[in-house]
């Protein structure tokens, strides 16, 4: 199976500068669109060094006791898999892009398997993926088609009762904005109290003044509504592997398998 040509920060093809800035921090992409007066800083809290991501990356990459890999599925809280390892997890409506994401995470192992339907609300199970005995990542059942169904019956339990959980990425669709459906899930985060995060999906899609528009709205929105939510929210395109190193990086560092050399 061929590894994308992207998936790897260290064997990145040739590329102009402006590209590699997208790739590595996508709010470069927007940030020459903002008007002088809006505050920068929010975006740039986590902007860790080339090195700590290349760092972030090798913890993707499989060595024989440290197995990349697809790990189990789980259709109730029950029967998720009882382990003490950190774990993130992503949720979001159908369609926004949280399998995509997966795929993009674990592009340098193309053998793990992340379903990417085309029909929206395919996966309906909770799919737990290890990263050696450093953390798990999981991938959970969207809603918006079948919610809040899907929603009450295995992601709130899980946000609630989840021990090892140590972040939720909650995603959002970049090139359509903050919607109805997303609203239900941040309101779960913050009922839960435990820390999240925003992920601004499909930054590749539609013009890059929607995207400023929504993403501006997204972070007033975050200041003014959440009090567990990171203040900055991350952008992602898992088409063109946009800010996925970034991500990576994120992933290691919460989940404490990463001190930056920044910080
Ligand atoms: N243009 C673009 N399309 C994307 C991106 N990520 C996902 N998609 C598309 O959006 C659809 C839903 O993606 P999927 O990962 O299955 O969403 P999920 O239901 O949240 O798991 C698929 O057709 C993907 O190809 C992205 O970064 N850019
Ligand atoms: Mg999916």
């Amino acid at each position: 199976m061929n590894v994308h040509k992207l998936a790897s920060l260290q064997n990145l093809p040739p590329l102009s500068p402006k590209k590699t800035q997208s790739l590595l921090y996508p709010f470069s992409y927007v940030e020459p669109y903002l008007d002088r007066s809006v505050d920068r800083s929010a975006f740039n809290l986590f902007h860790p060094s080339v090195e700590d991501m290349l760092k972030a990356e090798k913890m993707f990459l499989p060595s024989p006791p440290h197995h990349v890999s697809y790990y189990t599925s789980a259709e109730r809280m029950d029967h998720a898999p009882d382990i003490t390892q950190p774990e993130v997890c992503f949720i979001g409506r159908s369609n926004v892009g949280k399998s995509s994401l997966i795929k993009a995470l674990f592009s340098l192992t193309p053998e793990v398997q992340v379903r990417v339907s085309k029909t929206p609300g395919q996966t309906k199970k909770m799919n737990f993926f290890r990263v050696g005995r450093s953390f798990t990542v999981v991938d959970m059942p969207g809603y918006g088609h079948n919610a809040p169904k899907d929603f009450v019956d295995m992601v709130e339990p899980y946000l609630f009762s989840r021990t090892n959980l140590v972040r939720t990425f909650l995603l959002v669709d970049g090139s359509v904005g903050f919607q109805a459906a997303d609203s239900i899930a941040l309101e779960m985060c913050e009922e839960t109290r435990r820390p999240y995060v925003m992920v601004v999906t499909k930054i590749d899609k539609g013009r890059c003044g929607t995207l400023l528009q929504n993403l501006l709205s997204l972070q007033a929105l975050i200041q003014s509504q959440t009090s567990s939510c990171f203040p900055q929210p991350l952008m992602v395109s898992s088409l063109n592997f946009w800010g996925v190193y970034l991500l990576r990086c994120f992933v290691a560092h919460i989940t404490g398998r990463l001190q930056l050399a920044n910080t």
